[in-house]
């Protein structure tokens, strides 16, 4: 049985992956609906047709009396709940909401919920290769790779979902087993007023939990009401009670647990303090929800990461040429620099730029000028990204990748790094993140 009103109208807004898996959930329970979409040709309109041909759609500039047919509209993530025609339904007591909402109103099994300003997958990646390790049927999604309703299944134990803030701003009550926040730093300042409007909506994750992780070095992930829920921690420093980190022993750095060292660092194949950070994370969530220790630890054993997420190349004349294209805002960059350039012993040779998506890039100055020997930029914000750096290294401005790299190449010295994290977006100059990694790979991989 679905938990789903059927004689009512909805409306799906926003016709892509999370729409399309609205529409397959919809008219698989009976439910009335139509579809709208401000393009006029939106992604999954082929398969719409094909499938549901006699589902009413809408393309192009959203008609608010169309919408107020409608008793819900489920809000895709990638449209503001700020435009003028879904306010202006909400108004005359249409009710706004998203596939999460209804994921969680129809999921049986227990759902750890993951959300943070950046390591979401690679943590989410992990809670879910650790469930699979100790023989959980586990469904890893959302944000993430299949979206959040295609993975409903009664045969399901565990769900692992990747949530933004986006997906956030439509649910109303999550009732996660276990919620976390995993770190808060600018981002998408083209969607939110400020810091704190983004902030409130990635809380909105901790609604109904049961349990809580939270970051000790990130004091915006401590839900704001959280009073009487077990609440586990994780972070760099010496763990407490109930609390995982880093402790030393005779020299050996080790991933631990309160008073228990658990396995040594360096069996970790993923580099930089960030990706210990993010072990410690995925530990503390499996933990949350019962998942043994031996399987948690051969998961983090084999884990090489992800790809676009710091992910070595190759290496040539010396420098090693690395992908961290995912870094599409600061607090990801900063990651990388700071991780990689702190363990080793050359210099970095930055390419970053993109679109900046509103950001302040003037965080980036000291580990700029720390860790990097020159800074190559492209993209439509490289303008705003040399000010805010000023005269930390040498910059240079070029106009496309390859350009770039070619740069970069002429720049480093034996024993440095190229490091392609751009701090931005990668719309204006590619189809997405990983198109952007993939020809940096592939033009790497090309160079002689
Ligand atoms: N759009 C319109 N008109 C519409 C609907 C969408 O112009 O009526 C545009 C918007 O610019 C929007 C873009 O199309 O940003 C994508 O919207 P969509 O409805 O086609 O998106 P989906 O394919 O359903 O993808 C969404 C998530 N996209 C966004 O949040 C922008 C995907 O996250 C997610 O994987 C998918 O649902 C399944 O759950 C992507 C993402 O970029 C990976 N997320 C952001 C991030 O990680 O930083 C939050
Ligand atoms: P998200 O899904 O939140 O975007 P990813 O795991 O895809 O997170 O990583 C996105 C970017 O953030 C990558 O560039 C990665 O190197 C960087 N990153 C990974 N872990 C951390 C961390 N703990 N803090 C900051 N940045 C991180």
């Amino acid at each position: 049985m679905s938990l789903i009103a059927s004689d009512h109208f909805r409306i799906v807004v926003g016709l892509g992956k999370s729409g399309m898996s609205l529409v397959r959930f919809l008219a698989q329970r009976g439910v009335s609906f139509a579809v709208a979409d401000t393009r006029e040709n939106p992604p999954e309109m082929a398969t719409l047709r094909r499938d549901y041909p006699h589902v009413e759609v809408r393309c192009g500039e959203l008609d608010v009396e169309f919408l107020c047919r409608a008793d819900e509209l489920y809000v895709s993530p990638g449209l503001a709940l700020a435009t003028p025609a879904l306010q202006a339904a909400a108004a005359r007591g249409v009710k706004l909401s998203g596939d999460i909402e209804l994921f969680a109103r129809n999921a049986k099994a227990p759902i750890v919920a993951i959300s943070g300003s950046n390591a979401k997958s690679t943590v989410t990646t992990l809670v879910g290769e650790m469930a699979a390790a100790a023989g959980k049927r586990v469904a890893v999604g959302g944000n993430l790779g299949t979206p959040a309703l295609d993975l409903l299944s009664d045969d399901i134990e565990l769900y692992v979902m990747e949530l933004s803030s986006f997906q956030l701003e439509t649910t109303d009550q999550l009732g996660a087993e276990v919620a976390t926040v995993l770190n808060v730093s600018e981002d998408h300042m083209d969607r939110y007023s400020g810091l704190p409007a983004y902030h409130l909506a990635k809380h909105r994750i901790f609604r109904g939990a049961r349990q809580v992780v939270v970051n000790r070095q990130d004091a915006l992930t401590r839900p704001l009401m959280s009073e009487g829920l077990p609440c586990w921690t994780f972070g760099l420093g010496v763990p407490d009670f109930k609390a995982f980190g880093l402790r030393e022993e005779n020299g050996e750095k080790y991933l631990a647990f309160e008073f228990q060292n658990l396995m040594p660092v360096r069996e970790l194949k993923v580099r930089g303090a960030h990706n210990q950070a993010n072990a410690l994370a995925a530990l503390a969530l499996g933990h949350a929800v019962g998942l043994p220790f031996d399987a948690m630890l051969s998961s983090l054993r084999s884990f090489t990461g992800l790809e676009h997420r710091c992910q070595w190349v190759r290496e040539l004349d010396g420098v090693s040429y690395y992908n961290d294209s995912k870094a599409t805002n600061v607090g990801a960059a900063l990651a990388a620099i700071e991780g990689l350039g702190a363990d080793m012993d050359g210099k970095l040779v930055l390419i970053a730029g993109g679109d900046g998506k509103g950001a302040d890039f003037s965080g980036l100055r000291d580990s700029v000028a720390r860790y990097c020997r020159a800074v190559v930029l492209i993209g439509r914000d490289a303008g705003l990204i040399a000010d805010a750096l000023g005269d930390a290294v040498p910059q240079v401005r070029v106009g496309s990748l390859d350009e770039a790299i070619a740069r970069s190449r002429s720049l480093a010295h034996s024993g440095d790094a190229v490091l392609l994290s751009p701090a931005c977006a990668s719309f204006d100059m590619f189809k997405n993140y990983e198109e952007r990694g993939h020809l940096f790979a592939r033009a790497v991989e090309a160079l002689t």
